[in-house]
């Protein structure tokens, strides 16, 4: 279990108190992630549900302002960093989420304890994206790579100043979510952790679980469903548009999802390397990189995670 103390020294500090009082709406929707799970992607979709597919709406404006990160807007008052972080993610100055009209979309990677109260009080509407673990786990080391060099993690802690060139210095500290991985999914919460509350809240009403594999095998019947749980009414051309505009290779030109400013001024990653909110993409891209040994340890301990839960995940189409 990761306490409070835990969760505010991990990389940025978070204003924990802050975000566990946030004033929710009724009419919120929370979309809520493990990083690497898609987050990126609903960040665009979101918005053009809720709008009925206007793109035009929402060109030029970034999506962090569409759907802001909860938890980085309310520390950015007390951490210069995440000020700075906020202006790099191209946030105007002044700007705060009790200025958004309703219906707010936010997003968090906060574990299920350290989400506002609220929430659970007034019973919001929450979109829940999970994805395969190994997955994540390369697209982690990928973010760590970039994010070890930027200067946000402390390269005279010595878990950080390690050069994770290969796949195989950080896979044991994602396993345990000890050292960078900590710092990258910044509370130090474990898949299981994060995942697992939701999936048992599946059926709820203000739930919608969502799987990243199945958003890349039918997109447009997950923007169906994710249109229903919003109740916004979707012609099959919305529908068809939202499909195209967020498809892997029009979010690849898409200076905005891309997060280029963000990517250049805070990771340090080169134009060439392109950025890691929209990187790959697919199911199954752990087959490139995890050694046969490194596959039997992942599926050792991932029995242990999800022991007791029908969870199932897909690891490969
Ligand atoms: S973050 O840092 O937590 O916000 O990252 P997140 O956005 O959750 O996850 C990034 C991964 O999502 C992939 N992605 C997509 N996959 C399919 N289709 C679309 N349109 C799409 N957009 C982003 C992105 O490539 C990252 O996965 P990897 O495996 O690294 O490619």
């Amino acid at each position: 279990m990761v306490d409070a103390e835990t969760i505010a020294n991990a990389g940025f500090k978070l204003s924990v108190d802050k975000i566990k009082n946030f004033e929710v709406r009724p009419d919120d929707i929370f979309l809520l992630t493990f990083p690497k799970s898609g987050t990126t992607w609903m960040k665009e979709i979101l918005p053009l549900v809720m709008n009925g597919g206007d793109i035009d709406a929402i060109t030029g404006t970034s999506r962090d302002v569409l759907v802001p990160y909860l938890e980085f807007q309310l520390s950015a008052d007390d951490d210069p960093i995440m000020r700075e972080v906020q202006k790099q993610m191209l946030i105007p100055d002044g700007f705060a989420l009790d200025q958004l009209q309703s219906p707010r979309l936010l997003v968090s990677h906060l574990r299920s304890e350290f989400l506002p109260r609220a929430i659970e009080e007034k019973r919001v509407k929450v979109i829940y994206v999970a994805r395969n673990p190994k997955d994540i786990a390369i697209s982690s080391h990928y973010f760590v790579k970039a994010v070890q060099l930027c200067g946000i993690v402390d390269s005279n802690e010595p878990s950080q100043a390690k050069a994770y060139q290969d796949f195989s210095e950080f896979f044991p500290e994602f396993l345990v979510m000890k050292g960078i991985a900590q710092i990258v999914h910044y509370h130090g919460t474990r898949w299981h952790e994060h995942v697992l509350p939701w999936w048992e809240r599946r059926h709820d009403r203000n739930v919608l679980f969502l799987k990243y594999e199945d958003m890349i095998q039918d997109l447009k019947a997950c923007v169906r469903q994710i249109a229903k749980f919003m109740d916004v009414r979707l012609t099959d051309g919305a529908v068809d548009k939202i499909r195209d505009h967020c498809s892997f290779q029009s979010m690849k030109n898409n200076k905005m999802a891309l997060k280029n400013t963000y990517c250049t001024n805070v990771l340090g990653v080169k134009a060439e390397e392109g950025s890691p909110f929209v990187r790959v993409g697919g199911v199954g891209l752990w087959k490139n990189t995890l050694t046969v040994a490194q596959n039997e340890t992942f599926n050792e301990i991932y029995q242990e995670w999800i022991k007791g839960s029908d969870l199932e995940m897909t690891f490969e189409l």
